[in-house]
């Protein structure tokens, strides 16, 4: 048994399980995983067996749940402060949570028009002018991000910050999207995205989605 244990729902549809997932192989940590389909009569009861706030992604490490995304990857950070979760400018750390709160605390207008759905193809669908603003603020943050800070540090793998890390695992969600949807980026954008769905995890995460037996049938656009 690992040390650590990342509990998530669906790869094909659980947004924030990526985020807290992503955020464990970032930290390099060894962990067991245990999915937990979404959308059952005994979702609810096997979430909350982990998680009490009977929402997923849950961290387990030696007795301790922590749940939700941005508060896994301060953990990790404090366990691995090594992986490089975060950048090594406090000025850059700053900018990095932000972007980070601002994706969890914002653009419900995109979150709720293109559900993650990552082995769906949808192109055209979903686009009210909602999305087209969230989409328009999120292709900006990511722009500035990588003009003032990218080339900062050792290493520029096309990254928001150069390497992969935290604030990029809370925007792969995103990159997914993009795809499904077949929403057309600048050329900034675009290559962000391919950087972010040809990072190793989220090739192994995008994988395990195409594969998974199950089909939520109120997730599916019709
Ligand atoms: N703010 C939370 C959001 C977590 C969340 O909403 N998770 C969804 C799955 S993507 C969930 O657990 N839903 C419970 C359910 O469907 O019963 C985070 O950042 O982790």
């Amino acid at each position: 048994m690992a040390e650590f244990t990342v509990v998530i729902g669906n790869k094909n549809y659980s947004s924030w399980s990526l985020r807290g997932w992503l955020m464990a192989r970032i930290a390099n940590i060894d962990f067991d995983e245990i999915v937990i389909p979404l959308d059952r009569p005994e979702t609810q009861a096997a979430i909350r067996k982990h998680s009490p706030s009977g929402r997923l992604p849950v961290l387990l490490h030696r007795g301790l749940a922590v749940w939700d995304s941005l508060a896994i990857a301060e953990y990790l950070n404090d366990m691995k402060p090594e992986a490089g979760l975060w950048p090594p400018s406090a000025a850059a750390r700053a900018h990095a949570r932000s972007i980070s709160a601002e994706m969890h605390s914002s653009f419900a207008d995109l979150r709720n028009s293109m559900p993650m759905n990552i082995r769906a193809s949808y192109p055209g669908m979903g686009m009210t002018a909602g999305t087209r603003a969230d989409i328009e603020r999120i292709t900006s943050l990511w722009r500035d991000c990588r003009k003032r800070f990218a080339g900062a540090f050792q290493k520029d793998d096309g990254f928001l910050f150069g390497t992969f890390g935290a604030a990029d695992a809370m925007y792969a969600p995103v990159a997914t999207r993009f795809k499904t949807y077949g929403v057309t980026l600048d050329s900034d954008a675009d290559a962000y995205c391919a950087a972010v769905l040809g990072h190793p995890a989220m090739k192994e995460w995008i994988d395990a989605a195409e594969h998974e037996p199950w089909l939520i049938d109120s997730y599916e656009l019709k």
